[in-house]
Formats: C-alpha cells, sequence, structure tokens
C-alpha cells in the first residue's frame, strides 16, 4: 500500500540505492535530474559516491561525467565531488565542493547557456548517454512518469540513455501530478518547425515523461526531502536595488513603452531577484504573469499577493518555509504554475516571442556596460551562467543588478573592464546597484560610461573611476569604447595581490 510504483514490472525491479549504483560502470556518463536544489536523485548518487571511495581506497580509478538541469544537491554534487568522482560536468553548478575543485583544475567543467543543452546532447556533441537517473514522484500504469519538482533535462536523458535508474521520492506532493508541461515536439534541422506556444500559461505537451520500462534498470524508493536553502531576509541594498527597479517600471508604464501588468517576468537566482519579487507585492502592477526559470519564494508570495497571476518554470527553489506552505496548498496554486523541460522554459524563440522582462543577478559590470555573471577576478568560477545568457539575449528588457560593492566594500562591481564577459552591452540594456539605475538603452559606449559611473558606482570608488575615464578619453588607442589597456585589469589585479581593490 502506498506505493507510487503502478507498473509491475517496474515494481519488480525496485531495490537498496547499492544495487542500483552497482550497475553503473566507471567512466560512464551519468545524465542526472535536478535543477537549483529540487528534483534530484538523492540515494543512487550518494552510494554511488560512497563505492567510487571504496574503488579509490582500493587504488582502482572511478570516475564519471556528470550531466544534470542545474544546480542540484549536496546529496549528489557535494557527495560525488568529495568522492573524487567527477571527472567532467556539465552544466551550472553551484555546489561549493565541486566548485574548489574545478578552480583547483582538478574537475573539467562545461559551463554553457541552459537552453542548449538538451539540443546539444541531441546533435551528439558531447557523445553517448549510458545512464540516467531521475527523480519522479510516480509511475503510472500504463509506465508513463510522473515529473518531481523540476523538469530540467529529465526528457532528454530518459530518451537519450541507454539505461535508466528511476528514484521514485515518496516526500514529493501527488498533487504534483498534472503540473507539468513535457513537450515533445523538438526536432532537429531542418525538421523544426514553430513551438506553438504564444502565452506563458499555455500547455502545449503532455503532463507526463514517456519512458520504455524495458530501458530501466533499476527503481530506488526515497523519502527524502530537495535541498531548499533559506534566502536571507532583504537587506537594505537589496530593498533599494528593487525600488529603483519598480521605480523604472512604473515610468515604463507612464511612458507607454511596459503595459500595466508589465510583460512575463524572468527572475534570476539568489536574494536579489527575491528582493525584487517581494517588492513588487507592494507595487502598483495587477494582472501579470512570469515566464521564468526557477520559481523562488518571492514568486509565490507574488501569487498569493493575487498580483500575479500564473507562473511558467522549469524547477522550484524554495525555503523549506515556502516548500511547507506550497505543498500544503498544492491544489489551490497548481492550476497557475507550469514545469516545463528547460529547452522550452529557457527557449531564445519562446522568450523573444513573449517579451520577457529579464532580471538577473551579476558579478560585476564594466564602464561600457558588459557583465561578468560567473568569474572572480576573471579565472574563478563562481557557479555559471546559468539561463542567463538565454533571457539577456533575447528578452524585451535586460536587466542586470548587484550591489556596488562585494566583500564589505574591498570590491567594486563597476569595474573599467570586465576580464570575464558572459553578456556583452548589446545584451545589457538596463544596470542597478543600490546606488541607482543606468537605462543604457540607445547610448553609445562614451555615453554609457558617464552614465554607469554616476548612476551605479559606489562614492567610494567613483572618482577613481572618473579620473580612469578623463585619461582614457584622452589616451586611448580608439575612442568608440575609451580604455586604457594597461590599466583596464589593474584593480582586480591589486585585489588578488593585496586582498582590495583600493590598494
Ligand atoms: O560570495 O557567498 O562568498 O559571500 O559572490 O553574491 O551578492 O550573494 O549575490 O546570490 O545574487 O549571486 C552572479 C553569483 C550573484 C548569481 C551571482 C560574491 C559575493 C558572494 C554571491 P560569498 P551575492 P547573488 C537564471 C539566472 C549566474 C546565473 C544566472 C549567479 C557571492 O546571480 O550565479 O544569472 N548568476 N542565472 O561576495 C568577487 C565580485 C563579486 C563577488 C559577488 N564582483 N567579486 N566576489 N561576489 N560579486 C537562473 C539560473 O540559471 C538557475
Amino acid at each position: 500500500s502506498g506505493s507510487r510504483i503502478g507498473l509491475e514490472a517496474l515494481k519488480a525491479k525496485v531495490m537498496p540505492a547499492e544495487a542500483a549504483a552497482a550497475l553503473i560502470a566507471p567512466g560512464e556518463t551519468v545524465g542526472m535530474s535536478g535543477f537549483t536544489g529540487s528534483g534530484y536523485p538523492k540515494a543512487a548518487p550518494m552510494a554511488l559516491a560512497r563505492r567510487i571511495e571504496a574503488a579509490h581506497a582500493a587504488g582502482d580509478p572511478f570516475r564519471l561525467r556528470v550531466w544534470t538541469g542545474a544546480s542540484t544537491g549536496p546529496e549528489l554534487d557535494g557527495a560525488l565531488a568529495k568522492a573524487d568522482g567527477i571527472e567532467f560536468r556539465l552544466p551550472y553548478n553551484s555546489d561549493p565542493i565541486a566548485r574548489e575543485k574545478i578552480n583547483r583544475g582538478e574537475m573539467d567543467y562545461f559551463d554553457m547557456h541552459l537552453s542548449q543543452v538538451a539540443p546539444m546532447a541531441w546533435q551528439g556533441f558531447l557523445g553517448p548517454l549510458d545512464t540516467a537517473i531521475i527523480e519522479v514522484s510516480g509511475v503510472r500504469p500504463d509506465g508513463s512518469l510522473i515529473p518531481s519538482s523540476s523538469v530540467g533535462n529529465n526528457k532528454t536523458w530518459i530518451d537519450r540513455a541507454s539505461k535508466v535508474i528511476l528514484e521514485v521520492n515518496r516526500w514529493q506532493n501527488p498533487a504534483l501530478e498534472g503540473m507539468h508541461d513535457i513537450y515533445y515536439g523538438t526536432a532537429l534541422p531542418p525538421s523544426r518547425v514553430p513551438i506553438p506556444l504564444v502565452r506563458p500559461d499555455d500547455r502545449i505537451g503532455e503532463a507526463y515523461f514517456r519512458c520504455d520500462p524495458d530501458k530501466v534498470v533499476a527503481v530506488v524508493e526515497t523519502d527524502a526531502p530537495d535541498r531548499n536553502l533559506p534566502f536571507d531576509a532583504p537587506g537594505e541594498d537589496h530593498r533599494a536595488i528593487a525600488g529603483h527597479l519598480l521605480e523604472f517600471f512604473r515610468h515604463e508604464v507612464a511612458r507607454g513603452r511596459l503595459p500595466a501588468s508589465l510583460l512575463p517576468l524572468q527572475s534570476g537566482v539568489g536574494n536579489i531577484a527575491n528582493a525584487v519579487m517581494s517588492g513588487l507585492v507592494d507595487g502598483p502592477f495587477e494582472g501579470m504573469t512570469a515566464y521564468t526559470e526557477v520559481l523562488q519564494d518571492g514568486m509565490l508570495d507574488l501569487m498569493e499577493s493575487g498580483k500575479l497571476l500564473t507562473a511558467s518554470a522549469t524547477a522550484f527553489s524554495l525555503s523549506p518555509e515556502a516548500a511547507a506552505t506550497l505543498n500544503a496548498d498544492m491544489a489551490r496554486f497548481r492550476d497557475r504554475l507550469v514545469l516545463r523541460p528547460q529547452e522550452i522554459s529557457n527557449h531564445p524563440e519562446l522568450i523573444r516571442r513573449l517579451g520577457c522582462i529579464a532580471m538577473n543577478g551579476m558579478i560585476e559590470a564594466d564602464i561600457h556596460g558588459a557583465v561578468n555573471s560567473t568569474h572572480l577576478m576573471g579565472s574563478r568560477i563562481q557557479n555559471g551562467i546559468g539561463g542567463s545568457g538565454d533571457f539577456a539575449r533575447n528578452a524585451y528588457v535586460s536587466i542586470f543588478m548587484a550591489p556596488s560593492v562585494a566583500k564589505g566594500g574591498r570590491i567594486s562591481t563597476i569595474v573599467p573592464k570586465t576580464p570575464h564577459v558572459d553578456h556583452i552591452n548589446q545584451d545589457v540594456q538596463i544596470l542597478v546597484t543600490e546606488q541607482g539605475l543606468a537605462d543604457l538603452r540607445g547610448l553609445s559606449p562614451r555615453q554609457r560610461a558617464e552614465v554607469i559611473i554616476e548612476n551605479c558606482s559606489h562614492p567610494d570608488y567613483r572618482p577613481a573611476l572618473k579620473d580612469y575615464l578623463i585619461r582614457a578619453r584622452r589616451d586611448s588607442y580608439g575612442q568608440q569604447s575609451p580604455t586604457l589597456l594597461a590599466e583596464a585589469f589593474a584593480w582586480h589585479q591589486r585585489f588578488i595581490e593585496t586582498g582590495d581593490m583600493r590598494g
């Protein structure tokens, strides 16, 4: 009783996680479920990590190539990285142990646009996929699978893998059933056709994954919660950023450049994005929609307020409190939420068609408005580009935000030149810090530099930036994007040497 496995043939394949992990050979490529801490397998990866540790202790090599949706949890990336079990990983990672291994050069990491993972796998560029390990919330009598709290690349991993291991997680709310929209209409060129989605809440696919039961080699039953990290209460800087952004939206509506219900919102990961959503709860905008990648607490608050009508994403990313609220009230939220494969939630065609308002966090921006979302001091990976590139390039308006200083003021997030660029000037239209907002639309690089320094930089760094700009305008090789090459990265070099950009 209480079994969530409706198909006898799969019930017969239930086994302990250790036995499932034993079916994976060293050197395999494994496609895992999981996206921003939800819907990742929790038991098989831990068993795999124990097996890898034992192999290493016996002097035997055992490493895997790991593909996921995006970040997962400590039971997956953390455990496998700690065991030195990951030779290569893609895409987005935020696990601290994996991050450390990558930055020490002990693990290869391919950071790519999240919308491109599934198509690239189909194109064959990434090599064959041996095993898929997928968390689901149930198996139906016809063998189709009820997805769990994230969709990510699961459809593609199930279709492409030679063998499939399922984790059926009883912790996942049974009322998730029906919330998902799995689109099976993607194809490779020259057979690609338009994706028939014209509103954020359109349902164009099926509520379940198709899966050939003969490919399933193991079923593991679990009862473990998603990672569910708490968010920080919005700080003063975060509230100031949200305030500037709301002011900008009001201004755009007044000018007739945005409808009063705004346009489908995309909101990135992290505390700032969450604070902006909370800010919108008290704002004047009604009848909003979201076409985004992850649903954070702020998005649910906005939905509860009645101002956000519907939201589309590929995953939840909730605090423990918000997860509990959602789980207690799933029936009420279910019809207003859609979870899709990440190639659809982040699809450039759909983002451009819907006209999303993209709001993403950044590490730093330079005075010409190029944005770095991923690398510290040009070389250390923080997380990854995630979906920020999918949205920024294709949005109706592309916004990046961060406090104007990091690490207690020792780092300016507005710099003469960023040593790593994820988003080129053309993909960055609005920059926001707690100091203010820079509207860069229609401005030349020279004009951008003035507005960014004046509106966004911290007073501690503003004089130095102004001084740099004056000299660049005098001495630069060219005057389209005034730059002093020998000096452009001096702030970063100073931080590496002294721990403070101010020296
Ligand atoms: O470090 O954790 O050691 O304290 O970076 O920074 O200020 O907490 O900001 O949580 O919003 O993250 C860009 C990383 C911002 C995120 C980034 C340090 C800072 C802190 C985190 P600590 P904050 P946030 C679609 C959107 C890429 C993916 C994306 C991100 C840590 O937004 O990963 O946009 N984006 N996806 O101290 C050195 C600087 C720094 C710095 C911040 N200039 N130099 N350290 N930090 N700025 C959704 C998905 O794709 C899933």
